[in-house]
């Protein structure tokens, strides 16, 4: 249960809590949608029970979509999308070495038959947008109010960029 005590719909985990200062957009951009989310750290080299525990039993809770971020050997979000049938939006996370390029490629080169949705290093504020455009493909109640949403936040995208060119 989120804060309202509304059932999270999406699950925003990382390999690490020294991830969050990058993860946290995600979950900014899930608040602004008004989208219930719940946070944890579960390391697929750490604490590997733990991460297929929670992958294995998301979708039976209510979560629709997960974010994973992980970096460096980021093999967090492949190992949840092999432990879920929910869709994965992979986070590659930059630390000190290598300027993102490890975590992006060991999230992007996934075998066929297990998506993951790579988004680009450090994007973790579209990981968010992404999760809410799949949850908006919903045909209840959810999915409309999320589509309206989405198509007012892109309408003021525009307008930002128009109003500095005038
Ligand atoms: C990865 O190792 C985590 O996702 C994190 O990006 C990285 C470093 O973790 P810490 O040593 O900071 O805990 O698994």
């Amino acid at each position: 249960m989120d804060s309202d005590g509304r059932t999270p719909l999406v699950g925003l985990v990382m390999g690490s809590d020294s991830d969050w200062p990058v993860m946290r957009e995600a979950g900014e951009a899930l608040t602004e949608f008004d989208v219930p989310y719940e946070v944890g750290v579960y390391s697929a080299h750490r604490t590997p029970r733990r991460m297929l525990d929670y992958a294995a039993g998301a979708a039976d809770r209510g979560v629709r979509v997960v974010i994973a971020g992980a970096g460096g050997a980021a093999h967090l979000p492949g190992m949840v999308a092999s432990a879920t049938v929910l869709p994965v939006i992979g986070v590659p996370v930059p630390l000190k070495y290598l300027d993102g390029m490890d975590s992006l490629l060991s999230i992007v080169q996934m075998p066929a038959g297990i998506p993951v949705a790579t988004v680009s290093v450090g994007g973790a504020r579209n990981a968010g947008l992404l999760a809410v455009r799949t949850l908006a493909a919903d045909s209840g109640e959810l999915g409309a109010r999320l589509r309206e949403r989405m198509s007012r936040f892109q309408a003021e995208l525009e307008t930002k960029v128009l109003d500095k060119d005038s």
